[in-house]
C-alpha cells in the first residue's frame, strides 16, 4: 500500500515503529516544529494584511537588518520548543549565543539549530521563504549546554529538515533514512505526504548562482559557469538554463523535484567572513538531505558534511545538487 495521502504525524510515528530502540523524543521533537511551521505559514500568508511585512528597527549577529517577521517566526520556534522536554538547548540565525532551556521546563537528548525564515527580503516581493532545521545528540552527560556542544560534523545530524513557504507549504525532511517531501493541506491543517523517496537526477542542464557576483568568484567556479553559459558551441556541448531565486530553500526544492546544481561559493568579497551560508542552520541540513537524495555537497575544497565546525554563526561556501555535476565543480578546484 502506497504511504501517499500518510500525515507527516503517522509517516514520523511509523519511522519510529521501524526502530524499536527509538524512545519516541525525536517523534514528539518532529511533530512540535511541524506544528511552529504551520504557525510560520499562516504568518507569512498573511504578512501583508496583518501588518508583518518590511524590517524591524534591529539587526541580527550577521549585521543584517532583521524584517519584522524574522523575529516573529524565530520567537515561534523558541516557543514550540523551549517546553517540550525534547531539547537541551536551540541555536537559531537571529540570535547571538545559543538558547537555553529556561529552568522551569525538563530538558531532552536533542539540541537544534535553525533558521526561522530564510530567505526573508523576499517577504516584502512576495516571494517562497523557509525555515530550515539541523537535529544533534546533545553529548552524553551535559545538562547545561554550551556552543562547544554544538560544534558537530554535519554526519552527527540524526534529522534534518526545511518549510518552503511558497505557492504550497511543503515539509522536506530526512531521518537518514531518505527524504520525503510533505504539502500542506490547510483544510484539514495536515502535512500529506506527497513526495515520497525524493531522488535527484546525477545529471542536470540547470545550474543556480548570483551572477553578479562572477568577478568575485574563483578560477574553478568562472570556468565551470563559462562552460555552462557556453552551451553548446562549448566543451560542455550542451545548452544550460539558470536560475536564481534569492532563497536558499526554494532552489533547494527545485534541485530535490528536477535535479539542478545550486552554488553559493567563496567569493573575494566575503573571503573575510568564510563564505554566505551558515554551516550549521543552512548548509549541514541541506547537505544531510540533499545527499539522502543521492546528490552531493562540498564546498568545492572539501565535502561540506566532513566540517569540523567552529562556530554556530560559521559560514561556508556551498556547490550541492545532482552529483555529476558537483563532482565536475570539485575536480574543477582540485585541478586548479
Ligand atoms: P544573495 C537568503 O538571504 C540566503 O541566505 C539564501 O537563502 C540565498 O540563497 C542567499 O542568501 C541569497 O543571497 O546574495 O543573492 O541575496
Amino acid at each position: 500500500m502506497s504511504d501517499i495521502g500518510k500525515s507527516v504525524t503517522q509517516f514520523i510515528i511509523e519511522q519510529q515503529r521501524a526502530h524499536p530502540s527509538s524512545t519516541g523524543e525525536m517523534t514528539g521533537l518532529l511533530n512540535d516544529i511541524v506544528s511552529a511551521c504551520k504557525q510560520i505559514s499562516h504568518l507569512v500568508n498573511r504578512s501583508g494584511i496583518i501588518g508583518l511585512g518590511g524590517a524591524a528597527k534591529s539587526e541580527n549577529i550577521q549585521g543584517e537588518v532583521q524584517k519584522k517577521l524574522d523575529i516573529i517566526t524565530n520567537d515561534v520556534m523558541i516557543e514550540h520548543l523551549n517546553w517540550t522536554g525534547h531539547l537541551a538547548a536551540m541555536a537559531s540565525e537571529e540570535i547571538d549565543q545559543i538558547i537555553a532551556i529556561p529552568a522551569h521546563y525538563p530538558k531532552g537528548k536533542y539540541l537544534i539549530a535553525f533558521d526561522p525564515l530564510d530567505g526573508s527580503s523576499n517577504i516584502d516581493v512576495n516571494l517562497s521563504v523557509g525555515t530550515i532545521f539541523s537535529i544533534l545528540r546533545c553529548p552524553e552527560g551535559v545538562t547545561e549546554p554550551i556552543e562547544a556542544d554544538f560544534m558537530q560534523k554535519g554526519t552527527e545530524q540524526v534529522c534534518a529538515g526545511f518549510c518552503v513557504y511558497g505557492p504550497s507549504t511543503m515539509m522536506i525532511l530526512t531521518t537518514g533514512h531518505g527524504v520525503n517531501g510533505f504539502t500542506l493541506d490547510r483544510d484539514v491543517g495536515e502535512f500529506i505526504l506527497t513526495h515520497p523517496k525524493m531522488t535527484i537526477p546525477e545529471d542536470t542542464a540547470e545550474f543556480a548562482i548570483n551572477t553578479s557576483n562572477r568577478r568575485f568568484w574563483e578560477p574553478p567556479v568562472q570556468r565551470y559557469v563559462e562552460e555552462c553559459m557556453q552551451g553548446t558551441d562549448g566543451v560542455r556541448d550542451k545548452n544550460f538554463n539558470m536560475r536564481w531565486l534569492a532563497s536558499m530553500v526554494a532552489e533547494v526544492y527545485r534541485v530535490l523535484t528536477r535535479g539542478g546544481i545550486f552554488m553559493y561559493p567563496m567569493d573575494s568579497k566575503i573571503a573575510a567572513q568564510g563564505g554566505k551560508l551558515r554551516l550549521m542552520y543552512e548548509a549541514n541540513p541541506m547537505s544531510f538531505i540533499v545527499e539522502q537524495a543521492g546528490g552531493a555537497s562540498s564546498t568545492g575544497y572539501q565535502r561540506i558534511m566532513d566540517i569540523e565546525p567552529t562556530g554556530i554563526h560559521q559560514r561556508v561556501p556551498v556547490i550541492l545538487g545532482s552529483k555529476n555535476e558537483v563532482e565536475r565543480v570539485v575536480r574543477y578546484h582540485s585541478q586548479q
